[in-house]
């Protein structure tokens, strides 16, 4: 696994060390005594924290837990972080007690303290861990595969909505302030731009993005105006719903679990179904080879919505409905920007695989917000048919 890549753009950047398997066997060890731990691996494709699933062996067959170390330059307060997974995992458990709370299989994924400690995180050499507890009999993927997938991603993100909608949004702590407010992105990038000056771009993509993002300045504020005029109000949100943090039950392929619950904190529910659709209504996902090939679906719109609307609609006001489609570009175009600005700044927040990495996602994001620009009219009127 790649080391963590830390600091977000403008700030100093703090590479943490790689991770070698003698530094996660001491770490795991602190979680569970170390006599029974089999394996550590990576897990998933996080572009931010780096995430292990251990294998434990003992008298009662084999069990499993998914060990991660916080990016603490991303996340620079794990008390917060913690809190809320507390404070959540609580609010939904004793929810889900509840006969009808969610309809079939639902799961959390729980925080496991380390042993001999009275915090739910463990702080070692500067470092942050926690443990959570691995849900088992489900897959995960990186891209929707299709039309049933995706409305498993709109119910699996209702339910999620719906079992926290009775949580007051100031009991959850801010663990990334501005999150999902995309014209402090915007602000960013332009710092950065005048940074850096003029970059190597010897095929046009870079101009391309830098004139995408231009042509856009004016739309960046649409939510945030929506809010500050009353129209939507801030409510607990999940923050990341990509396709890659859910879970779906390895047998049926229902969604059982929403995963990666740092980004939990209050917030528009549109960031979240903005993302839900730039993430599930793109078959070629984010990792995209050529970004000239994605497309915004809206066959799996119109699934994925279903999905959500049959398990949170009703929680829906006429204004949260209006803005859906505004979502769904703002967010594939503010995450674009997010990546252009990374790319720009020399990859300092997201992991990257190679140079220019960030720079082919930001491509991606950007293609998708524009197949989602000229589906405008037919996405806006999909929502009202589901209204
Ligand atoms: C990051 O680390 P990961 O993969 O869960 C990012 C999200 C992006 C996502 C795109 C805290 O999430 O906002 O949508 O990459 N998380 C943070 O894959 O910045
Ligand atoms: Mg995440």
């Amino acid at each position: 696994m790649l080391a963590g890549q830390v600091s977000g753009p403008g700030s100093d950047c703090v590479v943490q060390t790689p991770l070698q398997t003698s530094r996660l066997l001491t770490v795991a060890g602190r979680f569970h005594p170390p006599g029974f731990i089999a394996a550590v691996e990576p897990l998933g494709q996080g572009n931010v924290n780096d995430t292990h699933l251990v294998t434990l062996r003992g008298d009662e067959g084999e069990r499993r837990f998914v060990l991660q170390r916080l990016n603490t330059t991303v996340f620079s307060a794990p008390e917060r972080v913690m809190g809320n997974l507390a404070t959540i995992t609580a609010h939904m458990g004793q929810k889900l007690q509840h006969p009808g709370a969610a309809a079939g299989r639902w799961e959390l994924p729980r925080p496991i303290p380390p042993r001999a400690s009275d915090r739910a995180w463990l702080e070692l050499d500067g470092e942050v861990w926690r443990a959570l507890s691995f849900i088992e009999d489900t897959v995960g993927c990186e891209a929707v595969a299709d039309a049933g997938q995706a409305h498993e991603l709109g119910r699996g993100l209702g339910i999620f909505h719906d079992l926290l909608s009775d949580l007051p949004a100031a009991e959850l702590a801010d663990t990334l302030e501005g999150f999902h407010v995309t014209p402090r992105y915007l602000a960013e990038h332009r710092v950065v731009l005048e940074r850096v000056g003029s970059l190597a771009d010897d095929d046009g993509r870079l101009a391309w993005a830098l004139a995408f993002v231009r042509d856009r300045e004016d739309q960046v504020d649409l939510l945030e105006a929506a809010a500050r005029r009353g129209e939507i109000s801030p409510r607990p949100i999940h923050g990341d719903p990509k396709i890659g943090n859910v879970l779906f039950d390895a047998t049926t392929g229902r969604a059982v679990a929403l995963i990666d619950l740092d980004t939990v904190k209050p917030g528009l529910l549109h960031y979240d179904i903005g993302d839900a659709l730039r993430s599930g209504c793109n078959p070629l996902g984010e990792e995209a080879a050529d970004p000239a090939q994605v497309r915004f679906d809206l066959d799996l719109a119109a699934a994925l919505l279903e999905g959500y609307m049959g398990a949170a609609g009703a929680s829906l006001t006429a204004a949260d409905r209006h803005w859906i489609p505004t979502a769904a570009r703002l967010i594939s175009f503010e995450l674009g920007l997010r990546f252009l600005t990374d790319h720009l700044a020399g990859d300092v927040y997201f992991r990257t695989g190679r140079r220019g990495h960030n720079l082919q996602r930001a491509l991606v994001q950007f293609q998708l917000c524009a197949s989602i620009e000229a589906q405008l009219p037919a996405l806006t009127a999909l929502v009202q048919r589901l209204s």
